[in-house]
């Protein structure tokens, strides 16, 4: 199983992004740790330094296998759903920005948060046509790169717009590009999903990227999903991604990160 960790590259307020703070210390912590790799949250790539960042990642031996993008919602409150057409635009070019650190990584293009809610005032018709065009359009652009988008089914109480996988689905059918899929959350399935295992091998080979939280949001292992359960049932996907971790910092990040690979580890 290829482990990684959620790390955020920038300031940000969203909680469950396990580490934060000085880029190199974490990337020397997560690697003493056992993972394989780190999910890197870039609120905007032009205020990263991606040769500074890949010569990091590589000193310590670990893979980038997605790019988190949430941020740019969460901090400046772009999406792809807004009803003023220059912050959909803006939201859109946002997410084609990442598709030059994404090519050099090889990773994923997650779409969280900033495909926004369905704001007061806007039909749902349209907000969901606004985003099926966002996705047609930013997955286009990353094709000739091989660069794949994720959505991810994100739960009621942070978003009206896609939460189950069922819904996930549909719109992959209505974008209709091969290298648009889904990211899965066990934290977000515990709450929307009849059965997580049944969903997950609904999703089959579109699950692009995998995140793992307990159903309280803390490391896998402090609450009480079947993890053994969901991980055979991801498996029977032949899933060949990543198993990443974003969850609560708690008790602290270094001691959630280290009971968060114990536990994965030996599950098998
Ligand atoms: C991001 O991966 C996520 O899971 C959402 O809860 C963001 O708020
Ligand atoms: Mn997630």
């Amino acid at each position: 199983m290829k482990l990684s960790i959620v790390l955020s590259t920038q300031p940000a307020q969203f909680q469950a992004a396990t580490f934060k703070g000085d880029l190199e210390v974490n990337l020397a912590h997560i690697a003493a740790l056992g993972y394989n790799g780190v999910e890197l949250a870039i609120r905007d790539p032009k205020l990263i330094d991606v040769d500074a960042l890949e010569a990091s990642a590589n000193k310590y031996n670990l893979r980038v296998p997605a790019i988190g993008t949430g941020q740019a919602w969460g901090e400046e409150g772009l999406s792809f759903t807004d009803p003023n057409p220059q912050i959909r635009e803006r939201a859109i070019e946002r997410i084609k920005s990442h598709i030059p650190a994404a090519s050099r990584f090889g990773a994923v293009i997650i779409i969280g948060l900033i495909r926004g809610i369905v704001k007061p005032g806007v039909d749902s018709t349209q907000a969901m046509e606004w985003l099926i065009n966002a996705l047609r359009e930013c997955s286009e652009a990353a094709h000739p790169h091989g660069i794949r988008l994720a959505l991810e089914p994100i739960n009621r109480y942070e978003t009206t717009l896609i939460n189950n996988t069922a819904q996930g689905l549909e719109l992959i059918n209505r974008v209709g590009v091969d290298n648009f899929g889904l990211l899965l959350d066990t934290f977000h399935m515990n709450i929307e999903e009849p059965a997580i295992e049944d969903s997950i091998r609904q999703c089959g080979e579109r699950i692009f990227h995998f995140h793992v939280a307990d159903s309280n949001r803390w490391h896998p292992g402090a609450g009480h999903l079947d993890f053994k359960s969901i991980l055979t049932a991801l498996d029977s996907t032949r899933y060949q991604g990543w198993v990443s971790g974003e969850f609560l910092p708690k008790p602290d990040a270094e001691t959630a990160a280290q009971r968060s690979v114990a536990f994965l580890r030996q599950l098998g």
